[in-house]
């Protein structure tokens, strides 16, 4: 149970959930990337939420933007931790709107939500989620954060 499924509203959140998608393969994980709209595939959002956990999956990042109820609703139907990413999207009006809609859950279904546009962050988060219990991705995050700390320490030289 490794494997991590990437799924957002529509094709055009793909450009910011693409950060996602791409943090999680440096890191070797699996990824599984579906389009499921809350408002115009009901009945695939429901089986997703619903099986997501019997098909291998740790953890789930779902995006969507404006009245944006997919990672809420993906978190009401499955047990496995969900990440929201808010999408700026065409229907947004400055992306509070996908903010709230996915930070403002009621007690008892958590989305883990991220900054704006943050997929990357959503990526690097459930990579921490899976090396938990995986010491080869433990170490890549190690050495993830090696790397950012040694970016900052070559940026300052010559100042
Ligand atoms: C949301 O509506 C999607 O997640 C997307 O961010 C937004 C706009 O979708 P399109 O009209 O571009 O398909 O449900």
């Amino acid at each position: 149970m490794n494997k991590v499924g990437v799924i957002m509203g529509s094709k055009s959140d793909l450009p910011v959930m693409q950060d996602a998608i791409d943090i999680l393969k440096e890191f070797e994980i699996k990824v599984e990337v579906d389009i499921v709209s809350a408002h115009r595939t009901p009945e695939k959002l429901f089986d997703y939420g619903k099986h997501a956990h019997t098909k291998g999956f740790a953890v789930i990042i779902a995006g969507a933007g404006g009245a944006a109820h997919l990672p809420g609703m993906i978190a009401s139907l499955s047990p496995l931790p969900v990440i929201g990413v808010p999408v700026k999207s065409s229907n947004s009006i400055d992306g509070w709107d996908s903010i709230l809609s996915i930070l403002q859950m009621p007690g008892g279904v958590p989305v883990a939500t991220v900054a704006l546009n943050g997929a990357k962050n959503a990526g690097i988060l459930a990579a921490q989620i899976i090396g938990t219990s995986d010491p080869r991705i433990l170490d890549k995050i190690l050495q993830y954060k090696e790397g950012l700390k040694q970016k900052v320490h070559d940026s300052a030289i010559g100042l």
